[in-house]
């Protein structure tokens, strides 16, 4: 049997990958087979263009266009090379971030025309539509308190995106909330402001409706 696309998607800092792990941990203690994938990320290829597409190991700005292909073409290779073949051997594949998020950062943050996005992402995803999207929503003022606090205690540094201004995040923020509206049926709004288990518990009530 074909596994489930769980993918989840929200404003920084709002906790995505540390609930993409618990739900990992949920899914395999249930008996199931998961593969966690990230993006921008998740194949040597689309690795590279993380480096490119966060640190600028191009050495030159990316222009707004070629910043919606490289994240596109990174999804492309992680679902022809990773997400189908999982899914096809009935493994459930748990996605940190998704083509919303093209269509939130690039669509609604950039001002990209919302219908061109979803027509380069219905190209790069091949039919990988998720069976479930976990919209993690927090304001973004707490998201960046989370990740400044990160960075203190990591001496990580603030990647591109991270950088750009507070109403950038802000409209991908409101963004994320109109695709929920569009999307009732595949999206599911999560309040993640609460501590890391009571979002969990959230999160899982959610899941097992989809398993079953
Ligand atoms: N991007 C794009 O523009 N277009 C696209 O198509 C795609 C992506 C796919 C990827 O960054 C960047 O690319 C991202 C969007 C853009 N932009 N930025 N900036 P990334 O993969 O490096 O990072 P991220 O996806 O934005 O995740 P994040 O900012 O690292 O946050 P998170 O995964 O949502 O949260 P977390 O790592 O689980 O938690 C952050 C911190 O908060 C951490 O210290 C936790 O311990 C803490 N935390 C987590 N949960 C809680 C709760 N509940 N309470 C308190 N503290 C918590």
């Amino acid at each position: 049997m074909r596994g489930k696309f769980i993918t989840f998607e929200g404003p920084e800092g709002s906790g995505k990958t540390t609930q993409a792990g618990l739900l990992v941990t949920r899914l395999q203690e249930a008996g199931g087979e998961v593969l966690y994938a990230r993006e921008p990320g998740g194949t040597p290829t689309g690795e590279a263009i993380r480096q490119i597409l966060q640190y600028d190991k191009a050495g030159e700005p990316i222009c707004p266009e070629t910043e919606v292909l490289l994240f596109a073409a990174s999804r492309a290779q992680l679902v022809r090379h990773v997400i189908l073949p999982a899914l096809e051997a009935g493994r459930h594949v748990v996605c940190d971030r998704f083509a919303d998020s093209t269509t939130a950062y690039q669509g609604y943050g950039r001002g990209f025309p919302i219908e061109q996005m979803l027509t380069i992402n219905d190209f790069a995803i091949n039919g990988a539509q998720p069976d479930i999207t976990l919209l993690l929503d927090v304001e973004v003022e707490t998201g960046f308190q989370r990740i400044e606090k990160r960075h203190r205690n990591t001496s990580s540094t603030w990647d591109r995106i991270e950088r750009e201004a507070r109403v950038f995040h802000e409209k991908v923020r409101n963004g994320y909330l109109e695709l929920a509206r569009r999307w009732p049926s595949r999206f599911v709004i999560i309040d993640a402001r609460g501590n890391p288990e009571t979002v969990s518990d959230e999160i899982w009530s959610k899941v097992r409706d989809v398993l079953d």
